[in-house]
């Protein structure tokens, strides 16, 4: 059966896979990919109303059939875009059954028939990971609960949406900790919540390996929402945590726009801080709003953000994971059309992004300025402080012998930012 026939030719303005940037085709750049949640699941419902778009895909919700339905669909949809991944929560592909027993019986059942169809195409798997957020046992926390017998699940689900990834082939692992962390100080010991976590994600490294998963494990940093305050709250601190536990070199980071400026940080500062980091694995593409504090999961529309995010990626030589489109339509825009629309949106704008960036590069200006900005660090005193040959009591004598430093240079924040409109509008 097809689902989007009423759906004409989907034209591009900036997206162009076979296209070279910077020596290496766009679809090697940006290996887009559904989210499985968002485009097959989320029918536009809130907390203030039910769904507007009918995400049934002819078949009635919470059956089999509907999650197979909805692979139809998303296959179909992948196909008529180009698409060549996906990335899933263990629950976006089957409905849960009353026991886990029977929900990985299903999960096995779904997996052969994603299998199948992906047969023939191009069509991969970005990344998966378990949902352990939506149900009410997991109120207190999955891998940081108070109860062990909780904690028991939150590892059978990873188990399972592990070995469902390793059989789709999935590039990487994902884990967003949306009930890892605290409404209130007053019940909770924060230091053995986090030790958990960390065992538990220990644990999956142990058993990815020994199934023989040679992906990347990913932490994807948020805040807040739901909790209060959320354990992985942003890059540094996520990066800080799998350092302290030994986890660095089995994670990389899943880098969310909107979850970045949800933490009061641009994208593309949680993107540098994971680059120069060596821990920048993949990116879930959307944005967010300014205007309001929670995550609507937009998306991506603003070009200055796409090219800043773009301009880091190219500069840390590209992302071993891909560019996840976590992002859902506006709650009226609810017909199929609007769907590859939106889809439409986020490539063009990625692409466009893309172009813009390697501009930059290729420009040389801002690159120029900021090495330069930084040259007396490469000779004389600047040389030597950065070798660790200096010590405090040197550095007083120089500056006594000095009297006062040179006048600092102007930083030409203005300057900058006319040449990166420059480049944008010409
Ligand atoms: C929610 C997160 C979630 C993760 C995967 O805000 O973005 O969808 O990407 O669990
Ligand atoms: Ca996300
Ligand atoms: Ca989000």
């Amino acid at each position: 059966m097809a689902y989007f026939d009423s759906v004409g030719e989907i034209k591009f303005r900036y997206w162009d896979p076979e296209k070279k940037i910077l020596g290496k085709k766009m679809k090697e750049h940006l290996p887009f990919a559904m989210a499985w949640w968002h485009n097959l699941g989320a029918a536009g419902g809130d907390m203030f109303g039910s769904a507007s778009a009918d995400k049934s895909f002819g078949a009635v919700p919470g059956t089999m059939e509907h999650a197979k339905a909805k692979a139809d669909a998303g296959f179909e949809f992948m196909k008529k875009l180009g698409l060549e991944y996906f990335c899933f929560h263990d629950l976006d592909l089957v409905p849960e059954a009353e026991t886990l027993e029977e929900t990985n019986a299903r999960l096995d059942e779904i997996s052969d028939y994603i299998l199948e169809k992906m047969k023939g195409t191009n069509i991969k798997c970005l990344w998966g990971t378990a949902n352990l957020f939506n149900n009410p046992r997991y109120m207190n926390g999955a891998g940081s609960s108070c109860s062990t017998e909780v904690y028991c699940f939150a590892a059978a689900q990873v188990k399972k949406a592990l070995d469902i990834t390793v059989k789709l082939g999935g590039r990487g692992y994902v884990f967003w900790g949306g009930r890892e962390g605290y409404e209130t100080l007053l019940n909770t010991d924060m230091k053995l919540e986090q030790e958990n976590i960390a065992a538990l994600m220990k644990m999956a490294v142990e058993y990815g390996r020994s199934i023989g998963f040679k992906g990347d494990f990913y932490i994807e940093p948020k805040p807040k929402e739901p909790m209060k305050h959320q354990y992985d709250f942003d890059a540094a601190t996520a990066i800080g945590f799998l350092r302290r536990y030994g986890l660095d070199k089995d994670f990389k980071l899943n880098i969310e726009a909107n979850h970045a400026t949800l933490a009061g940080h641009t994208f593309n500062h949680e993107l540098r801080v994971c680059a120069d980091n060596g821990m920048l694995g993949s990116i879930d593409a959307n944005q967010g709003d300014l205007l309001l504090g929670w995550d609507t999961d937009e998306f991506p529309f603003d070009v200055y953000e796409t090219t800043f995010a773009m301009y880091e990626v190219l500069r840390a030589g590209g992302l071993t994971g891909g560019f996840n489109f976590d992002a859902k339509n506006r709650r009226p825009s609810n017909t199929p059309e609007d769907m590859f629309q939106a889809f439409a949106l986020g490539m063009d704008s990625f692409a466009l992004g893309l172009i813009k960036a390697a501009a930059i590069i290729e420009d040389g200006r801002i690159d120029g300025f900021v090495k330069n900005r930084y040259a007396d660090w490469e000779k004389g005193i600047g040389a030597d402080i950065r070798a660790g040959k200096t010590t405090l009591a040197q550095l007083s004598d120089m500056a006594v012998r000095l009297g006062k430093p040179a006048a600092p240079p102007s930083g030409k924040q203005e300057y900058l930012q006319r040449i990166v409109n420059e480049i944008l509008f010409g």
